[in-house]
Order: structure tokens, then sequence, then C-alpha cells
């Protein structure tokens, strides 16, 4: 072997470029992997409330940049680790700059972003990158969907990344066309005449966290009743919100609207808890609020004991639950007492489509 000193100098050079070139990844040089956040039909009314794929493994020092391609809108947001989700996810929260770096310190927010950024004002783009400049394992939320998670694996530039790109976008497609595909839009056995589902939802997991396919609709679309009859509502979904809106939106959708106050446009609480309205015209304004889910049970003296308590939660995964959610029920009913037709919509969910009418005969 020639001592290396017999090698001229600019041979040497050059071949360690070429060595530094074969042996560290490309994506060692600041890569940029390209996902996406949302999924959606045709049609508008499935959505898949996902990151696309939602686990990945990249370097120190690379990008992602996700493409929001849905109409109902994501953020991509990556909390601290002793910070709480904020209260209010849609307004008024801190949006950090288009290319933040998150390293776990401070916290990174897109904002909510769509498919067609004109829909979703202020934004100006759908696409949002962060840059992960150190090694960690890092969780990332949609703050407008509660089971919509991610996880970014950042690595070190020398460690061998276990996908490319084309992995990446083969585990998209088969998450994408299962979450369309969730579920079913139309159980018939729980409608009769006189009862509408108000969407219906599933909460699945991947290796990065949960997802929820949500089809977001009202089954059936039209109904026929007559005067005196009551229809029924029920929001069939795991987790989405819903409401059943005649009229124009009040100005807090979470409430329901008007309550009590208004001589025969009352929405009062039936025996089981359900809220019950009463229309007198097709131009009555009255509103659910939000039909949620019942949240389940919380556990009684935190960590499970059998468990180090250092290394659980002292909640079950679901908790902490979203602030706010204490006002919930999941059924509405409405009484006509004159015929007409009236059409209603979900106040969340309109701009997708989530519409339904009631026919009411003499
Ligand atoms: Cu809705």
């Amino acid at each position: 072997m020639q001592p290396i000193n017999r090698i001229p100098s600019s041979v040497v050079a050059t071949t360690m470029l070429i060595l530094a070139g074969l042996t560290i990844p490309r994506a060692g040089y600041g890569a940029i992997w390209n996902i996406t956040a949302g999924a959606e039909s045709a049609d508008l009314g499935r959505q898949a409330l996902a990151f696309l794929p939602n686990e990945l493994w990249i370097h120190a020092g690379d990008s992602v940049t996700w493409t929001f391609a849905s109409d109902e809108p994501h953020t991509v947001s990556f909390l601290t680790a002793d910070q709480l989700r904020p209260t209010v996810p849609h307004d008024g929260d801190i949006i950090t700059p288009d290319g933040s770096s998150f390293d776990g310190s401070a916290y990174v927010n897109s904002g909510e972003l769509c498919r067609n950024p004109a829909l979703c004002p202020p934004a100006v783009s759908n696409t949002y990158t962060v840059k992960f400049p150190t090694v960690g394992n890092f969780k990332l939320s949609c703050l407008a969907h509660l089971y919509m998670q991610g996880r970014i694996h950042v690595l070190a530039v020398s460690a061998l990344l276990p996908y490319d790109a084309a992995g990446y976008e083969q585990q998209a497609t088969v998450e994408r066309a299962d979450l369309l595909s969730d579920v079913s839009p139309l159980p018939d056995s729980r409608v009769t005449a006189l009862r509408v589902i108000a969407g219906v939802g599933a909460v699945a997991s991947a290796g990065g966290g949960f997802q929820t396919a949500a089809v977001m609709r009202f089954f059936p679309a039209i109904i026929t009743a007559h005067v005196g009859d009551t229809v029924e509502w029920t929001n069939l979904d795991a987790v989405t919100n819903h409401s059943v809106t005649f009229g124009t939106d009040p100005m807090t959708l979470r409430q329901p609207a008007p309550i009590g106050v208004v001589p025969g446009v009352n929405a009062n609480l039936d025996a089981d808890g359900a809220l019950h309205a009463n229309l007198n015209s097709p131009t009555d304004n009255v509103h659910s609020g939000a039909l949620w889910p019942l949240p389940a049970d919380r556990a009684l003296n935190g960590p499970n004991p059998e468990v180090d308590p250092a290394l659980n939660p002292p909640d079950l995964p679901q908790y902490p639950l979203p602030v706010g959610v204490h006002d919930f029920n999941q059924r509405y009913r409405v009484t006509f007492t004159h015929a007409g037709i009236y059409d209603y919509h979900c106040a969340y969910h309109d701009n997708l489509g989530m519409v339904g009418r009631v026919i009411v005969l003499r």
C-alpha cells in the first residue's frame, strides 16, 4: 500500500469527495419530504382526517412539506412536551411562518390550511414546510381534529432510513383509500321514516397515531314528514361534531340557539336529554349546537397501579378532553307545526355539501 503522501493531493481530494458522495445519504444534505394532509372524495362528503402517511423517518436537517389536499381545513402543529392543546384552535391562535424549524423547544403551527387557499383565509398557500434540525421523535397534531396525529422520527444523518419517497407514496395511497371507504354511509336498520343520521365516522390508528374517517352527510338527505311530526337527528360519528341548523348560523356554533327565548321556536330538553325545537315556518332559525359523541369515562385514580406511574399517563389515551367539550349531546329533535319545505345544513360542514331537507305535508 502506498503511503498517502505519495498520492497527489488533488487525487486525494477528489477521492474523498466521491466517497463522501457515496456514503453520506443525500437526505443528509437537507432533503425535503413531500407528503399530504387530508383527503376527500370527489363529492367532498367523505373526508380522511389524516396525515398521509402519518409516520415519517427522516434525517436531522431535513424538511417535511405537507400539501393540504381537502376542502376541510387542517393544521400541521407541533406542540412542546409540556404544552397543552390550544383552547381555540381555529381563530386567533399563534401561527408560525412557513419553513419554521421544530426541535421540541418552541411551538410550531401552520394555522388552518386547505386545498384551495381562497377557502381558508388568510392562507395564501396549500402547503406548509417544517425543518427538523435535531434528532428526536416528534408528535404531529391537527388542531382542528382531535384524532388526527402523526409522528416524525428525526434520525442522525448517518442512520439508514427505512423508506424512500416512493415507499411513503405507496403507504399514503393505501391509507387514503382505506379511510375514504372506512365507514358505511347508510346503516339501513337505523334509518326510519322520521330519523336522520347526522354524519357517520370512525377513528382508526396507524403507527404514528390516530386517524379519522368521516362521512359528512345527512342520511337520508331528504325526508318527508307531516304536520305535527317530530324528526330526530343523531350524530353517529365517533369524534366529529355536526349540527342541525335551520336558517342562519348563530354567532356561537357550539351552543344551541335559540333556547327557551323565542315563543314557538324554543329548543328545550326532552326527558331523555335530547334538545327539542319547534319549527313554525321555513324562515324560523333554530340550531342544535354542536352534536358531539359522548366522551369515554375518565380513569379512576389516574395511573394504572400495575404500571410504573412515571411511564403511564394519568388518564386514558382519549384524554385530556378537548377544552370546551362539556355541553355535548348527540341527538336533536324538531317538531314541525306547519307544512312547507324546510332546508337545513350542518353549520360546520355545509361547505362540504352537508345539507338536508324536510318536506312537511299537511
Ligand atoms: Cu358537519
